[in-house]
């Protein structure tokens, strides 16, 4: 089995999108990683990039960890969109990059990754921060417990970058024939629960579980009395970490639906992230047997703007409530993870 960590980095002290020294935070993201993790493993660590580094800022991050490797990208946006139909900002803020950032962790890592020859990996931002030590191969563990999938949190996506993806889901499920193993528990039914007929615990768990079968059943046997779209419920893996089995996505009917995805081009032009792909194809495809959150250790996380927690924060491992990197971000922040 051959694994690998892997970043997408920017060598530059003020991204284009926050404002972010980006450069510190991968220095940074990697040096937590090795410290509380890697030089136990010696994991390859490649860093994508797209030409940024020279050989002198790679021998700087590198310091001598010979796992580190750096291999250039190229990012343009794919022929088969019209370009002048990809606004430049999305909605006034989102730059073209964010969008190459999603398409890569949507689509085209796998190929890449199964052309190195790698079996796994594991992903890391470089605003992605390990707290606490993991004595264990994580790598190992996802094998021995036969996880496919392995996440550390879940957030609610707002809903302005999910507009028709639902929809769209949706349409490629029938079209396709395909019964998604736990997808269509995912839209909300929460109009139903408020009915205080449905408070009963046990009463409501069976009548979900009802529901839950009555979708499904329709999927295949009744396609014009389907669950309204919008009612989505957006909760989806945080996957700025994830760790996963690369030939789970490399199976043709996985491919199939990650390329239709890519084909309407909904990163390009509507911010349809690579997180909610992700989910979407895990929730379709995986037997949730096969799917892990991690709580054993901490995680930080966070998008700050201006001071302000904004989304994310610090997922604190079991046991770790004590770190002081813990209780400093709760005191500056007053809280541990955003308000969604
Ligand atoms: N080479 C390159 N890397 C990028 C680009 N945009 C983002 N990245 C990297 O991709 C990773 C994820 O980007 P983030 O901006 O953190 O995206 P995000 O996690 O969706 O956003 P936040 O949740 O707000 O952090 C980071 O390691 C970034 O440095 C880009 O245009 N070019
Ligand atoms: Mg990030």
């Amino acid at each position: 089995m051959k694994s690998c960590i892997v970043y997408l980095a920017q060598n530059t002290a003020k991204d284009p999108l926050y404002g972010r020294d980006s450069r510190s935070m991968l220095e940074k993201s990697i040096d937590l990683l090795f410290l509380n993790y890697n030089n136990k493993f010696n994991h390859d660590v490649l860093v994508f990039h797209e030409g940024d580094f020279d050989k002198n800022s790679q021998e700087e991050i590198r310091k001598g960890r010979n796992e580190i490797q750096f291999h250039e990208l190229s990012f343009a946006i794919p022929s088969f969109l019209n370009p002048q139909e990809i606004p430049e900002k999305w909605d006034g803020v989102y730059g073209i990059g964010q969008r190459h950032m999603a398409r890569f962790y949507s689509y085209s890592i796998f190929q890449i990754l199964d052309d190195l020859g790698y079996d796994w990996f594991m992903r890391m931002d470089d605003d992605s921060f390990l707290h606490s030590k993991i004595n264990y191969n994580l790598f190992d563990y996802m094998v021995s417990k036969g996880y496919d999938y392995g996440y550390r949190a879940m957030l609610k996506e707002p809903l302005r970058p999910t507009f028709g993806f639902s929809e769209m889901v949706l349409a490629y499920l029938k079209a396709e024939r395909i019964k998604p193993v736990s997808f269509l528990q995912n839209f909300n039914l929460s109009l139903e629960l408020n009915n205080e007929y449905f408070s009963f615990k046990g009463r409501i768990k069976k009548w979900l579980t009802n529901a839950i079968d009555r979708l499904a059943e329709k999927l295949n046997h009744d396609l014009n009395n389907w669950p309204a779209a919008t009612e989505w419920n957006r909760q989806t893996y945080y996957n700025n970490f994830l760790v996963t089995r690369i030939g789970f996505w490399k199976q043709p009917e996985v491919q199939s639906f990650l390329g239709f995805i890519d084909r309407v081009g909904g990163s390009y032009k509507y911010r349809w992230s690579d997180h909610i792909v992700q989910t979407v194809a895990v929730q379709i495809f995986m037997s949730e047997k096969r799917v892990h959150c991690f709580e054993d250790w901490t995680y930080e996380h966070a998008t700050i703007k201006k001071g302000k927690l904004e989304w994310g924060g610090m997922f604190v491992g079991l046991g770790d409530q004590d770190l002081t990197v813990v209780k400093e971000f709760q005191e500056k922040h007053g809280k541990l993870i955003a308000n969604q």
